[in-house]
């Protein structure tokens, strides 16, 4: 039981997408083999289990008190490619197991575990598309995106049984009085530290910008240097841009994680580039700074190399501060297990910052990542004791929640 299980299931689905790391992008067959899996899971703890218009899943222990706002805990399973067994999965699979350390007791308020789509936003250009959905939030065009192969999110949510037609209206009614995530910290700070758990201050804030450079096509050879409209060279100066800018804001941090350069022929002068520009920063003005600084660069590489450069921002969430109260239930479990209290914030974006950003207080707890807090890798790890720290802590935070 207890953390043993979690550690074979967390091994069985990372098998679900060609490994050997997973591969389980958002509203795939790998992401529904995912969710079936956890929907199965459920229902063995004979849970209440829904799927929402978004295709999320939602599991409830019910409480004695209908009326009282219910205690959603829960993350994603979705992974970016390549990724690995914790991230995510285990805010989802521990939950289950917390909530079956809650065993018979009645509680008065419903405890809800909910599975969101699509957090990574790795396969369509936007993150956390399933919670957002659940709060309203998607962006106007959100459903037309396509991704490499064209297929669109409309497309792609059918086939993963949600409902296209009524997923951008939101359906936060009854809102939940409460959000808790678990999750594996994908940094350094708890292992330097030595220490099992952390409990989260704020979650940085995240902008994601796509940028297309259009340039002119031209023979390799034939083509005299100083007559060229070359978008690889111009994306290749707005990368190293990225970064220096990057560099000179404090706690600030930008990557570009993908460049795709067309028509990506040896011989031809590249006509199209096209970049993801990932921008992070605890500070909202050193997030608008950063943006501001990304656009006004790609105008002025674009126009050294005879090129044009558009940019569009695929989604943005603030800085997000996670609820004193909340975090106050975290701590006191914490403590209560004998582990000492240690506040950090997340360099990673998160399903609880869209919570939190509809005004359900939220609050996230962290476990430690070894190996140096490597993520977003097949080497992600996290050690069983630490996967079990966490699920007795939130199970005792869930009872104090729910109570
Ligand atoms: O990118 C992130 O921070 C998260 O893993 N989606
Ligand atoms: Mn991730
Ligand atoms: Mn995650």
């Amino acid at each position: 039981m207890g953390a043993e299980r979690v550690s074979e299931r967390l091994e069985e689905l990372f098998t679900l997408g060609k490994p050997p790391h997973a591969n389980r992008p958002g509203l795939s067959a790998a992401e529904d083999r995912a969710f079936a899996r956890v929907a199965a899971w459920m229902e063995e703890l004979d849970m209440r289990v829904e799927r929402d218009p978004a295709a999320n899943l939602v599991a409830r222990r019910p409480g004695t008190d209908p009326d009282l706002g219910e205690v959603w805990v829960g993350s994603h399973l979705d992974t970016v490619p390549g990724g690995g067994r914790y991230d995510g999965t285990f805010g989802v699979v521990g939950a289950l197991e917390a909530v079956e350390a809650l065993g018979a007791q009645p509680l008065p308020r419903t405890v809800a575990v909910v599975a969101f789509r699509d957090e990574e936003g790795s396969r369509f250009g936007r993150s956390c598309f399933g919670s957002r959905a659940l709060i309203g939030r998607l962006e106007p065009d959100e459903l037309s995106a396509t991704d490499a192969s064209g297929i669109s999110v409309r497309d792609a949510l059918a086939r993963s049984g949600g409902d296209p037609e009524r997923v951008s209206s939101g359906w936060l009614d009854p809102r939940p009085a409460c959000f808790l995530e678990t999750h594996i910290e994908q940094g350094p700070v708890l292992e330097r530290s030595g220490l099992p758990l952390g409990v989260v201050s704020a979650i940085v804030g995240v902008a994601e910008l796509q940028v297309r450079i259009s340039g002119r096509r031209g023979h390799a050879g034939t083509t005299p240097m100083d007559a060229r409209a070359d978008a690889l060279v111009a994306a290749a100066e707005l990368v190293d841009g990225v970064r220096a800018l990057a560099l000179s804001i404090p706690d600030a941090v930008a990557t570009v994680g993908r460049l795709d350069a067309q028509p990506g022929a040896a011989n031809v002068i590249a006509e199209l580039a096209e970049l993801s520009v990932d921008l992070r920063s605890p500070v909202e003005s050193d997030l608008d700074e950063l943006e501001r600084g990304v656009r006004s660069l790609a105008g002025e590489v674009a126009e050294r190399q005879g090129c044009v450069a558009e940019v569009r921002r695929g989604w943005r969430s603030p800085p997000t501060e996670m609820s004193p109260a909340v975090r106050d239930v975290l701590a006191k479990a914490v403590a209560r297990a004998g582990y000492p209290i240690k506040t950090l914030p997340s360099g990673a974006g998160h399903d609880a910052a869209v919570m939190a950003a509809a005004g359900i207080p939220s609050a996230m707890l962290f476990v430690r990542s070894l190996s140096g807090g490597v993520s977003h890798s097949a080497d992600e790890h996290s050690d069983r004791r630490d996967l079990r720290a966490a699920i007795q802590v939130l199970s005792v935070a869930l009872s104090r929640l729910a109570a």
